[in-house]
């Protein structure tokens, strides 16, 4: 099967202080196009955590520990560069992980690894260091002045949805601030953060700044990682129940935590928008990705007088998206990261019915008559009719499901949209640019776009707000996670 990374020799394995261990156990990865096992992944036990943690902790004991800002500033920029030559490789092991379009990857996942490196070279190298002259009560004169430093052995845990390009938006910034990390991708996508292991050794990383463990979360690789006493600091990504989870783990070491999480994000249409590109936006912003990417939206209101044009409009195109395999340059609709997972989504479609939704796009699963239908497919879905307080309209899905519903004016748009106990995205479609700062002002999200979705520079603040996350990264406050402040005061009198 294609997309095996080479160097794996037939089982996907951790990388522990520079090189790929053998594994005491290994589980099945499954082809979510259609059901067939890919890959045989190396289960991280305890010991392998343990000594992936040791061999951090001992990376940054050496000359890594000492590395200055533009020596590793410049270490990131080789490090990008040997991504784009494993460019077509990671392609394919993020197609085979996830069954994501093969124009999706090209255009997104993997180019953004690489970008995230070379983004965090250019901030770590550039970032404004605070200082202060200062006159004290009995006038002398002192210096402050801020010193950034490694937080230590950074325990990096991400998702499955967008493997590389979330993996790499963490592990950047950590090694640009001198950290050395232990990274636990999904059990669900180990292939794109094998190869990124081989990326680091060809790039010249030094041995243990970089390690990966693959396995699962409660009682396993996650798990110790989290528990670990010789992490100090933990940046996370996933479900916010997970982020709960490691919050109590991480409490008894008191570990510095990071969490981008769940959302149940809005999108607002306005009479006065653009009606196409709002049809457009919330075609990518609802079914981008097979609707897996935390920022896409679930809850749609539309003010009335363009309402019925709008859902019938949306419905059509969701009907429209293409279905192909992966490798088909014109395929849109891909399959979800599981059965699982499908099943999950397919609950939503019944629990919706029960509470009284009309259909209007999708529901259920498609046919192929082909090997697809051992896979996670289900069908990109239009619901509308129900009560803000329905269960669909209230947790996060994660599929290509979206509710559409009415409002009359602005104040109720924004309390619908504030109506949830997330707050990760929102997205708004006006051509009234004193709306759209309002909608900024009072919208309760991480993150408020005004007639696009999903565009991301990445020296802008990124987090959620609620239950959608703790903390913000991208840019300096990437850096400020990432490091430890030391403050120091020099007398100059
Ligand atoms: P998940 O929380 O189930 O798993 C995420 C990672 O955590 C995986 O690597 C998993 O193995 C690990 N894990 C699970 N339980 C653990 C535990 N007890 N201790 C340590 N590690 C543990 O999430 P998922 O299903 O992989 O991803 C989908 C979720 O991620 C959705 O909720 C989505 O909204 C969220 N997400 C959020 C963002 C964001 O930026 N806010 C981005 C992408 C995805
Ligand atoms: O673009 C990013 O940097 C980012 N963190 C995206 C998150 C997508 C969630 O699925």
């Amino acid at each position: 099967m294609a997309g095996r990374p080479a160097g794996a020799r037939g089982v996907l394995r951790n990388f522990v202080g520079g090189r790929f261990v053998e594994p005491a156990g290994t589980f099945p990865k499954t082809s979510p196009v259609t059901g067939a096992t890919i890959f045989e992944v190396a289960e991280a036990d305890g010991s392998t955590v343990d000594a992936a943690v040791g061999a951090a902790r001992a990376a940054l004991r050496g000359p890594w520990g000492r590395t200055g800002e533009r020596d590793r500033a410049e270490l990131l920029r080789r490090i990008a560069a040997e991504l784009e030559r494993r460019f077509d490789d990671l392609v394919t092991a993020e197609v085979a992980d996830t069954g994501k379009s093969i124009s999706q990857a090209r255009t997104l996942d993997i180019p953004r690894g690489a970008a995230n490196f070379r983004a965090f070279a250019e901030i770590v190298a550039t970032a404004p260091t605070e200082s202060f002259g200062t006159v004290g009560p009995a006038g002398g004169r002192a210096l402050n002045y801020a010193v950034r430093k490694p937080v230590g052995v950074v325990a990096v845990i991400v998702p499955w949805n967008l493997p590389l390009l979330l993996l790499t938006w963490k592990v950047a910034p950590a090694l640009a601030c001198g950290n050395a990390v232990v990274v636990k991708p999904s059990e669900e996508t180990p292939a794109s953060a094998t190869l990124l292991a081989e990326v680091m050794a060809a790039a010249g990383v030094p041995d243990g700044v970089f390690n990966l463990v693959h396995g699962f979360g409660p009682d396993s690789a996650g798990e110790f990682l989290t528990r670990h006493p010789g992490v100090d600091a933990i940046t996370f990504t996933g479900e916010s129940a997970t982020g709960s989870a490691i919050m109590r783990a991480a409490a008894d070491g008191v570990k510095a935590v990071s969490f981008e999480l769940g959302g149940k994000n809005a999108g607002l249409v306005f009479a006065d928008a653009d009606l196409d590109a709002a049809v457009d936006g919330c075609v990518r912003s609802s079914f981008t990705n097979g609707g897996q990417v935390c920022l896409c939206t679930e809850r749609l209101y539309v003010q009335r007088p363009v309402f019925d044009e709008f859902v019938a409009r949306l419905a059509g195109r969701a009907d429209g998206l293409a279905y192909g395999w992966p490798a088909d340059p014109g395929t849109v609709n891909m399959p979800l990261i599981s059965r699982q997972h499908r099943d999950k989504v397919l609950g939503y479609h019944d629990l919706a019915r029960v509470e009284g939704a009309q259909v209007l796009a999708g529901g259920g699963t498609p046919h192929f008559g082909d090997a697809r239908d051992g896979g996670a497919y289900v069908r990109p879905t239009v619901l509308t009719g129900l009560p803000p307080d329905a269960r669909t309209n209230r947790e996060e899905i994660f599929g290509p499901v979206v509710h559409v519903a009415p409002f009359d004016d602005e104040q109720e748009a924004f309390a619908l949209a504030n109506d949830s106990d997330y707050g990760l995205a929102a997205t708004v479609w006006t051509r009234d640019v004193g709306r759209a700062h309002r909608a900024g002002a009072r919208l309760d999200a991480g993150i408020v776009w005004v007639n696009t979705w999903f565009l991301r520079d990445l020296r802008t603040p990124f987090g959620g707000v609620k239950a959608s996350g703790i903390g913000r990264e991208g840019g300096v406050h990437s850096l400020d996670f990432y490091s430890e402040l030391t403050n120091v005061c020099v007398d100059l009198s």
